[in-house]
């Protein structure tokens, strides 16, 4: 088990869109180990391959209050959602800021786990908003270009002068 280190916006490796997953392998089932225990140590409830330099569409998550509902995503894909809503949300990428966004409140996953077998969940709540947020990094995408120009400047900026110090 390893500890990997998260990118940080405005890291350009966080922009690609990351490649589909064919091989379900020893591999991968070690690095889906070093991706919870980076995501439990951080702490945060969801990380996705990308954000430690690797391109690959799978993430994990834990959404639960006891740190004990381990969740692989592998391929995912939103099947069928309902309406949005306005949700905090943060980033280990984009560490320490905050803002609200629009997130589908309830949504239904079809993603593969770490053996290659389809499964679906419905999800709601924090684990919906969740799934959200990874596929959204999947797709090279972040919290915060859902914001305005001005306040993703801003952002980039605090966290270029952060990084420098
Ligand atoms: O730890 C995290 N918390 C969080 C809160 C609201 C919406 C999404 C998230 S995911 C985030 C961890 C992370 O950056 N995953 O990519
Ligand atoms: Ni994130």
């Amino acid at each position: 088990m390893a500890l990997l280190s998260i990118l940080h916006h405005p890291d350009p490796r966080l922009r690609r869109k990351a490649a589909l997953v064919t091989r379900f392998d020893d591999a991968l089932r070690a690095l889906i180990e070093d991706l919870f225990e980076t995501m439990y140590a951080a702490p945060g409830t969801g990380l996705a391959a990308n954000q430690v330099g690797m391109s690959m569409r799978l993430a994990v998550m834990d959404c639960s209050e006891t740190r004990s509902q381990r969740i692989v995503m592998i391929n995912p894909e939103i099947i069928s959602s309902d309406e949005r809503r306005e949700m905090e949300e943060g980033c280990l990428s984009v560490p320490d800021i905050f803002d609200k966004v629009q997130r589908y409140n309830r949504l239904h996953l079809r993603a593969l786990n770490e053996f290659g077998e389809p499964f679906e969940v419905c999800a709601f709540g924090l684990m919906a908003q969740c799934i959200q947020h990874e596929i959204d990094h999947l797709d090279g995408k972040l919290y915060i270009d859902y914001l305005s120009p001005l306040k993703r400047e801003r952002i980039k900026k605090k966290l270029l002068k952060r990084e420098a110090a």
